[in-house]
């Protein structure tokens, strides 16, 4: 399986973007285009729903040897055959969600802010979401942070840290430019014409990008 260090675009299977038949077809396109890391997030859904929608995908993640991450639940990694959960601020500590997920299970968190980003990185996750650097419909109550604060994490935190948050093919070089080495992709994937195309664009401009 890819190791999070070489993970560098992270495709969210947000459930709400998405009609439920479609989860295998759109995890395939995903896939297949490139993406590095795969998560589901099914707000509003039940555990019961979680993992049977989790059971679909983690076949397919599996085949092509990316890490396949749930958000939230963390109870459900081992049953869905998953490969690590993802947590938020007002979630279970890392700590908590580690033992819930098992041994070798990755524990990913969402951080708003500089201070929170290094104040997560105390708690020894395995990778950050950092944002939403822009304003997005995908997580609406939450006020953007803007790109200043890249640099300083990435100077701050040695462990990776993926940017997330109206990220899209059209600004990803701007987000590049501006600091971030790796990127989370939600609806510019999900609601590309052609979502495997899509990733690959995406995925040449990450490979195309200067990494300190
Ligand atoms: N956390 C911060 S922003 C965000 C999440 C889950 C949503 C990102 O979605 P999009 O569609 O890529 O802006
Ligand atoms: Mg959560």
């Amino acid at each position: 399986m890819k190791t999070l260090n070489e993970c560098y675009l992270y495709g969210i299977i947000d459930a709400g973007y998405i009609v439920r038949e479609r989860l295998p077809t759109i995890t395939s396109q995903l896939l297949e285009g490139g993406t590095d890391i795969i998560q589901l997030r099914a707000k509003g859904h039940s555990p019961r729903e979680v993992l049977a929608m989790a059971i679909e995908i983690a076949p397919l993640c599996r085949s092509s040897g990316i890490p396949f991450i749930l958000n939230d639940h963390p109870e459900l990694v081992r049953e869905a055959g998953a490969d690590g959960a993802h947590v938020g601020q007002d979630d279970l500590s890392i700590s908590e969600a580690r033992r819930l997920a098992g041994p070798g299970a990755i524990i990913g968190k969402s951080t708003h802010s500089v201070e929170q980003a290094i104040a997560a990185s105390t708690e020894a996750p395995d990778y950050i979401g950092f944002g939403p650097i822009f304003a997005t419909p995908t997580k609406p109550d939450y006020p953007p942070i803007g790109t200043e604060g890249i640099q300083k994490v990435h100077a701050q935190l040695s462990l990776p840290i993926f940017c997330i948050g109206g990220i899209k093919l059209s600004n990803l070089r701007h987000v590049l430019d501006t600091g971030a080495r790796r990127v989370v992709i939600v609806s510019d994937l999900l609601l590309a014409d052609d979502p495997s195309g899509r990733v690959a664009d995406c995925k040449s401009v990450l490979n195309s990008s200067w990494r300190a």
